[in-house]
């Protein structure tokens, strides 16, 4: 691989081959020193909404299908973020950290223009596997997303293959009473140059956004399928009829999803288009002074991540084995005293309702699926500033 430095092409090559043979939750294996990244997976919910006024913008929607149409919007210009942003920064994809059961993360985009404040927050709820909840909200506008996110990877000629699991759910406070709740399901990814050492994201098959009365298909593709062009995607928006849909026709916009898109059925001209800047979330502590408790990934993590953004491993990996002593400690102590540890924002459900309503009638699998419940107890210091 050209990508790797010298030194750790051993290390590269040996990494590859255990992922090549095992598969499942590559999130524990280690990996050379290049290819880590300093943050957790717990502050990759914040892709949702780095671009806050698209968000917000789902609110203003006069209709159902202006809504639908702002839902999907708002969703295709998140992909540019939560696929690209590591290539991006640091010149490739890299491996995150992998968070600590109950590993927290807080953050919000302030109001501006009065698209109100958007509020963050994060819990790693379990470890093994790697499962993380969030909720972002926006209470000026009525908007609440509540969602999960797994993986589960195998390896296929030479390429990673992550089949997400976890769904969102959005709720959309209507002015005049009521509300919409919208079912949003995951791409799966795939995972390209790794012989190189220089890693990146390819999304294929497809993804669905069902709610308000319409049911929203995005297909992706990469190079050399429909388009010919990286991050391809085509998405077909139609009514369904008896749920509310009010539109009689179908809309379908194509384009690619880090670049822009365009309307090509039921409307014209530019649909979507992520040039221009995104804005970062503003990390807060929990903590009444506003500083970050034990559990707070950014304290948590902060020697690894020094440790891995100066150059200095031999830190990083002291105290990563540090803090997954640490837990492994937590984990014995819990099972001797029988009193395991408690989630502080969600609790688990086995079936979620809404996944369950909104996915009938549609190609969506599984037909079920887990959920975690928000416990509606955000710190005070996001509250306050919401
Ligand atoms: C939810 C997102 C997810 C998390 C990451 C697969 C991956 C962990 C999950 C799916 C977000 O909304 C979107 C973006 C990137 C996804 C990560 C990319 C990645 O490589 C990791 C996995 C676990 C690895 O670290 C594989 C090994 C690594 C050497 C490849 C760079």
């Amino acid at each position: 691989g050209d990508a790797v430095p010298v030194a750790q092409r051993g290390s590269w090559s040996s990494f590859l081959k255990s992922i090549a043979s095992m598969s499942g939750d590559l999130s524990s294996l280690t990996a050379p020193p290049f290819i880590l990244s300093p943050i957790s997976l717990t502050e990759y919910p914040a892709y949702w909404c780095e671009r806050p006024e698209l968000f917000a913008a789902i609110a203003d929607g006069k209709t159902s299908e202006e809504r639908a149409l702002a839902v999907l919007k708002w969703f295709i210009s998140t992909l540019k973020g939560q696929y690209t942003t590591r290539n991006e920064s640091a010149g490739s994809e890299k491996k995150p950290l992998n968070p600590a059961l109950g590993e927290l993360f807080y953050g919000y985009w302030p109001d501006q223009d009065g698209r109100g404040k958007t509020t963050l927050l994060t819990e790693q709820v379990s470890h093994h596997p790697p499962i993380t909840a969030y909720v972002i909200e926006n209470e000026k506008k009525g908007l609440k997303l509540v969602g999960h996110n797994a993986q589960k990877t195998s390896f296929s000629t030479g390429s990673i293959i992550v089949k997400q699991i976890g769904h969102a759910v959005l709720t959309v406070k209507l002015p005049a009473g009521g509300e919409e709740q919208y079912l949003l399901t995951l791409p799966r990814l795939r995972i390209d140059g790794l012989w190189y050492g220089a890693p990146y994201i390819e999304l294929s098959e497809q993804s669905y956004i069902v709610g308000g009365g319409f049911v929203g298909v995005i297909e992706y593709k990469g190079k050399g399928y429909f388009s010919g062009k990286s991050h391809s995607f085509k998405a077909t928006l139609t009514p369904q009829p008896g749920r509310g849909g009010s539109a009689t026709k179908e809309i379908v916009v194509e384009g690619t999803w880090h670049q822009n898109s365009k309307f090509t059925t039921g409307g014209h001209g530019s649909f979507h288009d992520v040039s221009g800047p995104k804005e970062v979330v503003t990390a807060v502590g929990a903590e009444a002074s506003g500083e970050m408790g034990p559990m707070e990934t950014r304290k948590l993590w902060e020697l690894v991540a020094k440790g891995i953004r100066e150059g200095d491993f031999e830190l990083a990996s002291r105290e990563k084995t540090r803090i997954e002593n640490e837990m492994r400690q937590r984990r014995k102590d819990e099972t001797a005293s029988g009193v395991p540890w408690a989630l502080k924002h969600f609790v688990p459900i086995a079936n979620d309702p809404v996944y369950e309503e909104l996915a009938k009638h549609t190609k969506i699998a599984p037909s079920t699926e887990d959920a975690y419940v928000f416990q509606e107890n955000w710190p005070q210091t996001l509250r306050e500033k919401k």
